[in-house]
């Protein structure tokens, strides 16, 4: 084991960085490390086993629930409800949050919003697909925790963590002091640190998104892409387009290489398509903390008030120069739409 790290060594570690923990947290992460163990020995699998395609009912965003999903959904429940510092659930596949009432959560102080599966509609095909989890402490002192609890902003966040499940395994996550990676080692089952304090470079070449809605972007956001492809060699020009549509598996990469997501506002997609509590919030604060940037294209996607546990939210994240280099190109567009209003 010697220069091994393990999770749990480096959560336990960490803890010492908050003088007031008692190691709830820390078990928290654990729970989480565990659930995540689990859900990969069975993404694997899939294809040997009955685990693959649809459970042929519908979640709350109106998406097909593979079997995976469900399966994702149920394990980090469990594992949430067993570990006992969890005392409500937000996830994407339940209609409404889900509050964890055991004998071991009595006194439980955490949140968590979770994607269980995101992405799930690779798994068919064996593209990667992700996890996403948000972590909050609960506001009320008393009581049993209601949806005031979960419906906080994302600077609120505690943690914030995906397990991206590719070409290998891999937990990223942060507690607000940096970003660490750690790579599943199948051979000891222990999740070990592969990427120590990782740092997103402030630019980069490749640019994530579905230009298949390319008609009914923004203006603002086609002329990026006509910025991006076009050609000029001082400045990298044309970018590459790079889009698995799984946003953990783009976002991962863009985080190690450099890079921008986005999902901006379609007709079909007024509000964007991403969710704010479970997707959203927890990537921006691991980007940022990473030195990138999240914003919705005029506001940091973690100063967003809440209203509801499924809202969606357009999303720009990545390396910082060139989120806000599409910032610029969405403000112009918004001033020259406010003088139109004025003009016309
Ligand atoms: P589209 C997966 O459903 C997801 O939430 C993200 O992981 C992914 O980037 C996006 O939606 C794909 O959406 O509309 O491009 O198929």
């Amino acid at each position: 084991m010697a220069g091994i790290k393990t999770l749990g060594q480096f959560i336990l570690e960490k803890q010492a960085d908050f003088p007031y923990a008692k190691g709830e947290l820390s078990r928290l992460l654990r729970d989480i490390g565990i659930a995540a163990k689990i859900v990969n020995r069975e993404v694997n699998k899939a294809g040997l086993v009955d685990i693959l395609g649809d459970v042929g009912s519908v979640n709350v965003q109106g998406e097909e629930q593979k079997k995976l999903d469900v399966f994702a959904n149920t394990q980090f429940i469990a594992a949430l409800t067993c570990g006992g510092e969890c005392c409500i659930v937000g996830s994407e596949e339940e209609d409404e949050f889900i509050a964890i009432d055991s004998p071991v959560s009595v006194d439980a102080k955490y949140i968590v919003c979770i994607d269980p599966l995101d992405g799930s509609s690779n798994i068919d095909c064996n593209v990667g697909v992700g996890t996403v989890f948000s972590v909050l402490r609960r506001k009320s002192v008393e009581g049993k925790a209601t949806l005031a609890d979960v419906l906080q902003r994302g600077t609120e966040q505690v943690a914030a963590g995906y397990v991206v499940y590719g070409s290998s395994t891999m937990l990223v996550y942060t507690t607000g002091k940096g970003v660490n990676g750690f790579t599943l080692d199948p051979s000891i089952g222990e999740f070990c640190l592969s990427h120590p304090d990782m740092k997103i470079p402030a630019n980069g070449k490749i640019y994530s998104i579905n230009e298949g809605n390319y008609m009914n972007f923004p203006e603002g956001v086609k002329k990026y892409l006509h910025y991006a492809q076009s050609t000029d060699q001082a400045t990298n020009r044309p970018y590459t387009a790079r889009y698995i549509g799984s946003m953990v598996a783009d976002i991962h990469r863009n985080l190690i290489k450099g890079g921008i997501y986005i999902y901006p506002t379609t007709t079909c997609s007024q509000d964007g398509k991403l969710r704010l509590m479970y997707e959203c919030n927890p990537m921006a604060f691991i980007v940022e903390q990473a030195g990138g940037k999240a914003s919705d294209g005029f506001r940091r996607i973690v100063d967003i008030e809440p209203k509801d546990l499924h809202q969606r939210t357009s999303i720009y994240i990545g390396s910082k120069e060139m989120v806000e280099m599409v910032e610029g190109f969405l403000a112009e567009d918004k001033a020259a739409s406010g003088l139109k209003v004025k003009v016309g």
